[in-house]
């Protein structure tokens, strides 16, 4: 039986976007393989796992790996930018029929019961995502890909997200879908729900398939 003490005591609940929020990643994943395709190869569902929780040029490096492509770094930045164009185009029609399951009563409860909520996203579009979703006011502090020098797993973003809420990071648990993420909260400090497969969350403190579980 899982531990969820650690849920009754936390005084921040730091969300990562992608994975825990909203299903992002099947967008990432159009843009990329659009972009795959017109480099002239094929660019697999599987393949695109490996780019969860990871930064957008990071994410290009992996995708031009698997390619076994090699580009310059101003090429690259003209990539990432047209991979972009058509995900932001995927994600302007993103409304709250997209909330993962539970998300909204989940946030809800805990503004209730008076607990701060963050963001720490490695995503750039993070603001315009929870505008969308139209849950960007249930948010005391959004730290994103545009805040943050280090990627996760550096633990950056989610120190900045309890800073940002005036919280020490034993007072902050956070809530990853992926593995660099769960890494990136552990080296700050913090308690961790991991949220989907226990294969790649081994190190969160408790599990669970979503946030409609808590
Ligand atoms: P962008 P998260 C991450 O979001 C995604 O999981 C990852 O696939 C993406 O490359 C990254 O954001 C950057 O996104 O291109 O929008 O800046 O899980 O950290 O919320
Ligand atoms: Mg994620």
């Amino acid at each position: 039986m899982p531990d969820y003490s650690m849920l009754k005591e936390m005084k921040g609940a730091i969300f990562d976007l992608d994975g825990v929020i909203v299903d992002t990643a099947k967008y990432h994943y159009l843009a990329w393989r659009s972009l795959a395709s017109e480099l002239g190869f094929n660019f697999t569902e599987a393949d695109n796992e490996r780019l969860k929780g990871v930064s957008r040029m990071r994410s290009l490096d992996i995708l031009l790996e698997i390619g076994g492509l090699e580009f310059t770094e101003a090429e690259k930045l003209a990539m990432a930018d047209k991979k972009n164009r058509l995900y932001v185009e995927y994600i302007s029609r993103l409304d709250e029929s997209e909330l993962l399951p539970g998300v909204k009563p989940y946030l809800d409860e805990l503004r209730g019961s008076g607990i701060s909520i963050a963001l720490g996203s490695a995503s750039k579009n993070a603001l315009f995502i929870l505008d969308r979703l139209n849950i960007a006011g249930l948010f005391d502090a959004v730290v994103d890909g545009n805040r943050v020098s280090k990627a996760k797993p550096d633990p950056e973003v989610f120190l900045t997200a309890a800073e940002e809420l005036d919280l020490q990071p034993g007072q902050c648990v956070v809530f990853e879908d992926a593995e660099a993420g769960v890494a990136a909260a552990k080296a700050a400090g913090m308690q961790v729900v991991g949220i989907g497969r226990s294969e790649v969350l081994k190190e969160a403190d408790i599990i669970v398939s979503g946030l409609h579980d808590l």
